[in-house]
């Protein structure tokens, strides 16, 4: 959550003196959306008239009650907690271009991005001219957004005629949040893949951070900011799997870890999530799902690694923001969701004996972190992390033939999320969700 405080505060922006948007924004491929041009609806999701007032008055004449506005644990604690990775600077830099590992390269990115430097636009620009793997590129573009402002909106337009068609949507999409608050996609077209168990399958790009309490005195926090591709490799890539009639009250995320089973197959991790939306807008929902499935607790603190005892729990996530609904992607006459924005919160367990004095390299490994909860007498007292972050998704095409692909992507769930490893929509095993590691343990 830090990188999305940075570049922001007070002292920073008296520093670089942004000037106004308009001036800031003078290249004719990003014309500056000025404040006057934007719809009512989105100077009030904004709250543009409550920050325009900020500058001119006393802020306890618009403060009120703190509980509302100063009560984000996420916030607190990033102001106490020290950084668990303690690269300098300079090896960041380095390994942000260099590192042959596309995972690597894009948590030093993300970490050099997090340290809030004034030159991380320029190292995240570099990084999507000139990286190969397409995912550092266009997560390298959500933390140019992430770190906002005239700038960043003028680097994401150096994207928009990239030859990688997500590149240049991704640089639209989030330009437009920039100056707008939502996206804005491409003309193109969408099919759907027949027989498939979902309508949709967004590939999901989640960034988080993990505060770790250190001790007991509840006084020492470390901090581990994950980008998404080290997320995905620890807890898995997610999708998210809604079907038209029932995705404003539940919804399948579908997860895999690759690179845990010995056999090679992917670890299965699937989360049924429900909860409430608002639909008052045509366009979009609003929501705010949670999810609560039983699970086996590694207490080694790392999936499928019994060596230390396993606890069966219950393990709670949530995750709220919006959807927007694409009018020209019909599924049985009705709108496709074409993208997804949001925040999730959950608890984690870091195994510190498994992870104190060892490089990124060896901790960035599949399965190395498992979710935990508070609600056992076991598992309860050992849970440490506090996981909160942010996540995007929108449809591509993933086979390259110009239409985007709405349900293409191999997700091993039933609508019920239960695993369902040749995708004919029947449960390997009714009831089961997650992979039995008594028959994918580590060797
Ligand atoms: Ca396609
Ligand atoms: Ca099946």
């Amino acid at each position: 959550m830090a990188i999305d405080l940075c570049n922001k505060s007070p002292a920073t922006l008296a520093e670089n003196a942004p000037g106004t948007w308009s001036d800031a924004l003078t290249s004719s491929s990003t014309p500056p959306i000025l404040l006057d041009d934007l719809e009512n609806e989105q100077s009030k999701a904004l709250n543009f008239a409550y920050r325009a007032t900020l500058s001119n008055v006393d802020p306890r004449f618009v403060a009120g009650d703190p509980a509302a506005w100063s009560s984000d644990f996420g916030y607190a604690l990033d102001r106490v907690a020290v950084r668990l990775d303690n690269r300098t600077n300079a090896v960041l830099r380095e390994q942000a271009l260099k590192h042959p590992d596309p995972a690597l390269r894009e948590q030093a990115l993300f970490e050099y991005a997090d340290r809030d430097h004034p030159d991380a636009i320029e190292l995240l620009v570099e990084a999507v001219k000139h990286d190969t793997d397409r995912q550092v590129r266009w997560d390298a573009l959500w933390a140019i957004e992430k770190l906002g402002g005239p700038q960043a909106v003028s680097a994401l337009a150096g994207f928009l005629k990239d030859s990688d068609p997500e590149i240049a949507e991704w640089s639209k999409l989030f330009i437009s949040e920039l100056q707008t608050g939502d996206p804005t996609f491409d003309g193109r077209s969408a099919v759907l893949t027949p027989g498939r168990t979902f309508d949709e399958t967004i590939f999901l790009l989640i960034h988080c951070d993990l505060y770790v309490r250190l001790d007991d005195s509840n006084q020492h926090w470390g901090k581990i900011s994950l980008a998404p591709q080290g997320l995905a490799r620890i807890y898995g890539q997610a999708h998210a799997c809604p079907n038209v009639e029932t995705r404003e009250r539940k919804l399948v995320i579908a997860k895999t870890i690759e690179g845990l089973h010995p056999d090679g197959s992917p670890h299965v991790d699937n989360y049924l999530f429900r909860g409430f939306t608002d639909r008052t807008r045509r366009d979009r929902g609003n929501f705010f799902f949670e999810s609560l499935v039983p699970r086996p607790f590694f207490k080694s603190g790392h999936a499928d690694d019994p060596s230390e005892g396993i606890r069966q729990a219950n393990i709670g996530f949530a995750r709220h923001g919006t959807w927007y609904l694409e009018p020209t992607f019909q599924i049985r006459e009705s709108p496709a969701i074409r993208y997804v924005r949001g925040r999730f919160q959950g608890w984690g367990y870091v195994n510190l004996a498994r992870v104190a004095g060892k490089s990124l390299e060896e901790i960035l490994l599949p399965g190395n972190g498992v979710l935990s909860t508070l609600h056992d007498p076991e598992v309860g007292p050992m849970t440490n992390a506090f996981i909160l972050g942010t996540f995007k998704g929108k449809l591509n095409d993933w086979d390259g033939d110009g239409k985007i692909d709405l349900n293409s992507r191999d997700v091993f769930s039933t609508t019920e999320g239960e695993i369902d490893t040749d995708m004919d929509g029947v449960p390997d095993v009714a009831g089961l969700t997650c992979c039995d590691h008594t028959k994918h343990q580590l060797p």
